[in-house]
Order: structure tokens, then sequence, then C-alpha cells
């Protein structure tokens, strides 16, 4: 018998997926079934696809994602647990024709880092915010977070989170689409095909928003995170879907454009 090439068989017409050319060839860290990895590759298709890689500056975050400047090869800068939208405010008023985005946990975005997030979208900062929400502190083994639901067991609420001792669950997503700086706000998750397809589309949407300085655009990505919830992956989406989804509703919470400044200017005319 012959010897048969396999490039005579794979031809390029018969290929229906290529890794993108903004994901480094790096062996990830994160666990199977981790949401990050998806979300990555996303924001890594995105970029690809508007040309803008040697435009775009992210910002990476304190959590499982600390090191996306391994895995995406755009310019980078750490900053410290929950001052990304700060650092990003300063990097696009420096560089404005830059597309910037942070990228940033629940833990990170919504505790320590609460008031750079509110701040930020409240001055409708011309960035990208993606906000990976597992419900969890899942680098540092799987403490309370902001968004951890309530009866949820976690490391710090071994009997489930109590509202009395431990406060509401935080939809901080909800606060943010309150704030007159946001053009775009939106809750997505990415543990199927049309999930996946779904969020990719509105990375897409928020960046466009940045070159049209329409605001600051907001995506949280509701998330698994299947080592501290202790289930494998299977269960850790079917979980989010029975629980998650019930109290972080996908959808979008608001899509428009900043508040025009002018509207506020009527206040002290007299
Ligand atoms: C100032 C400061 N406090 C605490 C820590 C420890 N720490 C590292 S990651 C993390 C939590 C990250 O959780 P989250 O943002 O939800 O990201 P995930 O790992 O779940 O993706 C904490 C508290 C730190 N690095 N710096
Ligand atoms: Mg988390």
């Amino acid at each position: 018998m012959a010897d048969i090439d396999i490039k005579d068989i794979i031809k390029e017409e018969n290929i229906v997926y290529k890794k993108s050319s903004i994901l480094l060839d790096k062996v990830m860290h994160y666990c199977p079934g981790c949401s990050h990895g998806v979300t990555h590759k996303l924001i890594a298709e995105v970029i690809e696809e508007m040309g803008i890689q040697d435009q775009t500056i992210g910002v990476s975050p304190v959590g499982c994602s600390v090191f996306a400047y391994n895995y995406l090869n755009v310019d980078f800068q750490e900053a410290a647990h929950g001052r990304a939208p700060a650092v990003a405010t300063a990097i696009k008023r420096l560089l404005p024709d830059k597309y910037v985005f942070t990228y940033q946990g629940d833990g990170d975005l919504a505790s320590i880092g609460a008031a750079e997030i509110l701040h930020a979208c409240n001055r409708g900062e011309h960035i990208v915010c993606i906000f990976v929400n597992n419900a969890i502190y899942g680098m540092t083994g799987g403490q309370m977070a902001p968004t951890t639901l309530v009866g949820m067991k976690t490391a710090t609420t071994p009997y489930g989170r109590d509202v009395d001792r431990n406060g509401y669950p935080m939809k901080i997503t909800e606060l943010i689409a309150q704030l007159p700086g946001t053009c775009y706000v939106t809750r997505q998750s990415v543990e199927t095909a049309a999930a996946v397809r779904k969020t990719k589309k509105a990375i897409r949407k928020a960046f466009e928003n940045q070159r049209d300085k329409k605001g600051t655009s907001f995506i949280e990505v509701v998330s698994t995170c299947n080592s501290g919830w202790k289930v494998d992956p299977v269960k850790a989406n079917k979980w989010m879907e029975d629980h998650m989804f019930k109290f972080y509703p996908l959808g979008d919470l608001k899509d428009s454009t900043r508040d025009n400044p002018a509207d506020y200017e009527q206040y002290i005319k007299d």
C-alpha cells in the first residue's frame, strides 16, 4: 500500500477550527473544566479578528488568571489585587488610541477592588472590563467571595453562606449597570457552544464600543470553579446552570452609550 500523506487528507478546506494566533503555544495552568481558558480564547479571537494585536494592552488581575499575560500575545500590565480598573484608566488616558481591557475574578473585582471598578465605570472610562464570576476565591483555596450564593459551602463557610453572618451575595453587575459611565453591561457564560458564541459576540461588541468611544463596557462571565466547588467539571456546569443562573440571570443589562455630559450641566445653571 502506498504511503498516505496526512496533508493530502487534511486539506485547508476541511479545517473547522484553528487556534487563534494571539494565543501563545503554552500549556495553561488552569484546572480541567475551568472557565478562564475558554474566556481567554474568546478575547484572543476577537483581538485577532479585529486586527488590533499591536494596539491592545491587557491588565492582569490577582487570582487564578494572574498569568493571563503568559497566554495572550499582547502587551500586558500586572495590577495589584483589585486595582486593574485604576491601572487601565491610567494606561487609556496616556495612550488613548490603544485598546485597553481588564480581566478580573469576583474576589478581585467585587471585594478588594469594589471601589476601583465602580469609580472607573462611573467615570465612563473607555475601557473593556471582563469579570469572571466563579462565586469563590479560586486561587487561594476556595474561600467565600462577595458573589457566593446563600447556602453555598466554601472553605470559610463550611456550613453554607449565612446572611446574618456573611451578608448577602452581591450583584455587582446590576450596580454597575446603574452607573452613567457604562454603555454596555452584559452577563454571559461559556459552558456550551451556544454560550461561547454569545460571549464572543459580547466581547467583540465591547471592543467596538471602545473604538467608538461609547463609555465603559462590562462583561460578566458566570463561571465554574470545579476544584474550589469540589465537584467534577460536568457537575460544576450543571450546578452553575441550576443555581448560579437563577441568581445571576444571563443577558444584557444595558446596551447604549454612556450618559451625555451635557445632561449633567443644567443643575448648576441659573
Ligand atoms: C492585597 C492582597 N490580598 C490578598 C491576596 C491573596 N489573593 C490572591 S488571589 C485571591 C483571590 C482571587 O479570587 P478571584 O478574584 O475570585 O479569582 P479566581 O482565582 O477565583 O479566578 C486573593 C485573596 C493578594 N494577592 N493580595
Ligand atoms: Mg473567583
